[in-house]
């Protein structure tokens, strides 16, 4: 059971005791990270051979967006950012469609209505401004007595907008059943942590709002687990909403159309990779009897079986109309758009309307 020690950074690995660890939990966990990790390596492939868009890596969140996935019930929302991969996949999100997203195809937005992901929100591109989306979300939650969390997740660089001020502000005011995790990957693109900020920790601007903020390595599942339980419990159970700082370092280039080795020091990389979260939990897991090389090369199989099912999937997809940019936008299109609409279709010949 977690008990919050203010701004204290919250830890489990190396060391996981016995008789508390959940352990099929964690090897869930553990399954979950590597399949990431795995459909991450291809999504870089696929944009550096074009058959994606600019891709945002999830490389070092592994951590953050499974501990998110596993901790969230299915009756919770979640509102993602853009580093969010396995959160949504465990929600339910095939890993085609999040390959159709950063493809640039409207239908990768297209959640399952059967799974708990049809509740959630898709990617925001303007940095913060899901913050305030998921305050809305969670005022309607309490106002409908719905025993339900809503997770809204952003970056370090997020945390200096507007939107994420409002909706912490909001959220201590109205008690609103929110958690509000940071991952605190160090860099927002080439901006470095010392350069975004002079508060001391980003889990102590929670204080100003009247809320509990909780700092947690990001880097180690169990401890994200500990803390995300917590904080959702404690938003489904009408007690309030917490800031949770994940402490993590982001591995990758910030997108595929970015080289973080023209402002980031290589010796930095190599320290950061010492921590990197999926290595740490095998290793915990190795070192307690409950994972062995057999499974792990099973299981490595079995992720780059998924991971190309998945790419021959979003492959084959036939292509989207270009009446998806209007049809995906609007519940009723504009008199405006209508028009633009039905030009378009006009001079595609009637193709694809
Ligand atoms: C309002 C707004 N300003 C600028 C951008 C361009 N932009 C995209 S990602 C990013 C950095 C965000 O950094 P952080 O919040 O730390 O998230 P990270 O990418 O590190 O996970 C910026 C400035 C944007 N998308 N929206
Ligand atoms: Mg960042």
């Amino acid at each position: 059971m977690f008990s919050s020690t203010p701004y204290a950074l919250h830890r489990r690995l190396p060391a996981l005791e016995g008789g508390h660890a959940d352990w099929p939990r964690l090897i869930q966990a553990y399954q979950a990270m590597a399949t990431i990790r795995c459909f991450d390596k291809k999504a870089v492939n696929l944009q550096r051979t074009g058959q994606l868009g600019t891709y945002a890596s999830c490389l070092g969140a592994e951590a953050i967006t499974v501990g998110a996935g596993l901790a969230l019930q299915d009756s919770d929302y979640f509102v993602p950012y853009y580093r969010d991969h396995a959160t949504q996949h465990l929600r339910g999100v095939p890993l085609y469609q999040i390959l159709q997203y950063w493809g640039g195809d409207e239908r990768g937005n297209a959640f399952p209505a059967d799974t708990a992901a049809a509740r959630d929100l898709p990617n925001c591109v303007p940095i913060a401004s899901q913050l305030t989306q998921a305050a809305g979300i969670a005022t309607k939650a309490k106002l409908r007595h719905e025993p339900a969390a809503v997770l809204a997740t952003c970056g370090d660089g997020a945390t200096s907008r507007g939107d994420f001020y409002e909706s912490l502000n909001v959220a201590g005011v109205w008690q609103l059943p929110l958690v509000l995790m940071v991952n605190n990957n160090q860099w927002a693109i080439s901006v470095p942590g010392q350069l975004q900020t002079a508060s001391k920790t980003l889990a102590h601007k929670a204080e100003a709002a009247g809320i509990e903020g909780i700092r947690v390595d990001g880097n180690d599942l169990p401890a994200m687990l500990d803390v995300l339980d917590y904080a959702l419990d404690k938003a489904r159970h009408g007690k309030g909403a917490t800031l949770v700082e994940a402490v993590s370092y982001r591995l990758s280039d910030h997108t595929t159309a970015d080289d973080a080795s023209r402002y980031r020091k290589a010796s930095d990389l190599h320290a950061a990779w010492q921590r990197e979260p999926v290595a740490r939990l095998r290793q915990a897991l190795v070192d307690a009897g409950h994972w062995d090389a057999e499974q792990e090369k099973d299981w490595q199989a079995h992720c780059q079986q998924e991971v190309d099912k998945a790419v021959k999937t979003y492959l084959d997809q036939p292509p989207q109309s270009p009446t998806d940019m209007f049809d995906y936008l609007y519940a009723n299109l504009p008199v405006s758009l209508e028009k633009q609409r039905a030009a378009l279709t006009e001079s595609a010949g009637g193709h694809h309307a």
